[in-house]
């Protein structure tokens, strides 16, 4: 059966903006790529001394199971060059799975909707942008929902423009 899943795709190594194409380019090998959001820029959560992130939302409709997934995910990181060498260390690419239809699985190291997305404006963001209407099937609160009922202020997220051009190019608008 063909299900709806939505990822977070993070990236503070390289270039960020490059390794988010190459996996989207990746994900389309496990389905078909439906939505794409805007491409973040982030301040590091819960980690310190680390470069920003730029993060986006994605849905993938696909026939695999959650767990067949995160295995083709975790391949795609691998082969993409991410190493881990400490835990929450700086990452080519980070592929999250945050929603998996109206599915809630927790077993053995797979917890989906993911622990952490109703706390999270780096992927509440990117996400309420392809998906503000869907509903989280634990808190039945929508995307949109739960982006608004965030803290304001820090942790920033900043959205780039449609070119995803390098922050740089921002800076130097001034904007
Ligand atoms: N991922 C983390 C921890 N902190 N912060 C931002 N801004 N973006 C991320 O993708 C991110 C993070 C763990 O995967
Ligand atoms: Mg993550
Ligand atoms: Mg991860």
């Amino acid at each position: 059966m063909r299900k709806l899943v939505y990822l977070s795709l993070g990236s503070n190594l390289g270039d960020r903006e490059a390794n988010l194409r190459q996996a989207m380019e990746r994900l389309g090998t496990l389905g078909e790529v439906v939505a794409v959001s805007s491409f973040y820029e982030t301040e590091p959560v819960d980690v310190v001394r680390q470069p920003w992130f730029v993060n986006c939302a994605v849905g993938l409709q696909t026939e695999k199971m959650p767990r067949q997934l995160l295995a083709a995910l975790q391949g795609i990181e691998k082969e993409m060059g991410r190493r881990r060498q400490q835990p929450k260390g700086p990452r080519i690419i980070d592929l999250d799975i945050l929603l998996f239809g109206n599915s809630i699985v927790d077993t053995g190291g797979l917890t989906i909707p993911h622990p952490a997305l109703h706390q999270r404006r780096f992927v509440l963001e990117p996400l309420a942008e392809i998906a503000p209407e869907q509903r989280h099937p634990v808190f039945k609160r929508t995307i949109r929902e739960l982006r608004d009922a965030l803290p304001a202020g820090p942790p920033a997220v900043r959205k780039l423009d449609k070119l995803h051009s390098p922050r740089i190019n921002a800076d130097q608008r001034g904007s």
